[in-house]
């Protein structure tokens, strides 16, 4: 159960100044700064074991780039995960000594443990709302370049990609899990966006909106929403929804369903997401994508099987 001040987020990066931005500012910053929630950045160099402080060597077999080393990023996972400083685990093998979370490499309990990367799966709202769920969350930012298999293997126990397109690494995809994740936690941020959200779930996205001045160069308001008319203005908003998405989401339309109470809310069954598709636009809690959008599935289950929380 997730609540104020207890959900604990570590990121592990070549870059942690990078964050520096996204965690300081608005929403996100101030929370981090009342002490709502816990985001911890881990440079990963700090487990390098050289002069160096090198976190990548030439690939077995030969090619072109390097590839991030295994026992760095086990190093600093474990870590992470036991909450030990960097110089405890730091150049020790995965069989040099007793570390409780031993155990945990290889597919035992560890948290949560996410490694951003174009082959994981697709982060949709659905996989947000599950990472939500989560009392800790560890997001290690790999490089594009290539990361030893192994840290795949042994370390993550869920792979995300936040698009089909190509970054120079994680960094920017940890930040959208973040937030992504973070505005669903109860009480977090002052917000409850997770009901907002709910009352959403019609797998549409939002209707235009407008406000002041009613006339801008020309171009005026909908008089429907000037009316008065409370069911006329919903029934516009909904017609509207609906064109948008037929328009430029098809592979959303096909998949909403009307919302159905339950004792919790509405609640909305849907099919597995489908890529690409032209730019949505939309606000943030108007957008909404149905549950289940993108699991549990297949490919994706076989990668979580071995993982537990702890
Ligand atoms: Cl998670 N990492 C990188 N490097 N590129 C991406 C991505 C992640 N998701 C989409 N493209």
């Amino acid at each position: 159960m997730s609540g104020a001040g207890t959900v604990r987020i570590d990121v592990l990066t070549i870059f942690p100044r990078w964050f520096e931005g996204p965690l300081t500012t608005s929403l996100l910053g101030r929370g981090i700064a009342e002490g709502e929630l816990d985001v911890r950045v881990h440079d990963l160099r700090e487990w390098a074991t050289d002069r160096h402080r090198s976190v990548d060597a030439a690939p077995y077999g030969g090619g072109a780039g390097m590839v991030m080393r295994a026992d760095v990023w086990i190093d600093a996972c474990e870590a992470v995960w036991n909450d030990l400083p960097a110089g405890e685990t730091r150049g020790r093998t995965v069989a040099g000594g007793p570390l409780p979370s031993d155990q945990a490499l290889a597919g035992g309990p560890r948290p949560r443990t996410v490694l951003l990367t174009p082959r994981g799966r697709p982060f949709t709202q659905s996989l947000a709302r599950e990472l939500a769920a989560e009392r800790r969350l560890v997001l290690l930012c790999g490089r594009y370049e290539g990361i030893d298999e192994r840290v795949h293997d042994l370390v993550a126990t869920d792979e995300v990609s936040v698009g089909d397109y190509v970054l120079f690494g994680g960094e920017v995809a940890a930040a959208a899990v973040i937030e992504a994740v973070t505005r669903l936690i109860p009480g977090v941020l002052g917000n409850d966006a997770s009901s907002a959200e709910e009352s959403f779930s019609s797998g549409l996205l939002e209707y235009p909106q407008y406000t002041r001045p009613a006339e801008i160069r020309g171009h005026g308001v909908p008089a429907v929403l000037a009316s008065g008319d409370h069911g006329a203005v919903a029934r516009w908003r909904r017609a509207q929804a609906e064109a948008l998405t037929a328009r430029r989401r098809p592979d959303l339309l096909a998949r909403s369903v009307q919302p159905v109470m339950t004792a919790d809310g509405p609640d909305v069954a849907g099919g597995p997401d489908a890529a690409g598709g032209p730019d949505a636009a939309g606000g943030e809690d108007s957008v909404a994508f149905p549950d289940n959008a993108d699991g549990p599935g297949g490919a994706w289950d076989a990668d979580r099987a071995s993982a537990q929380d702890d």
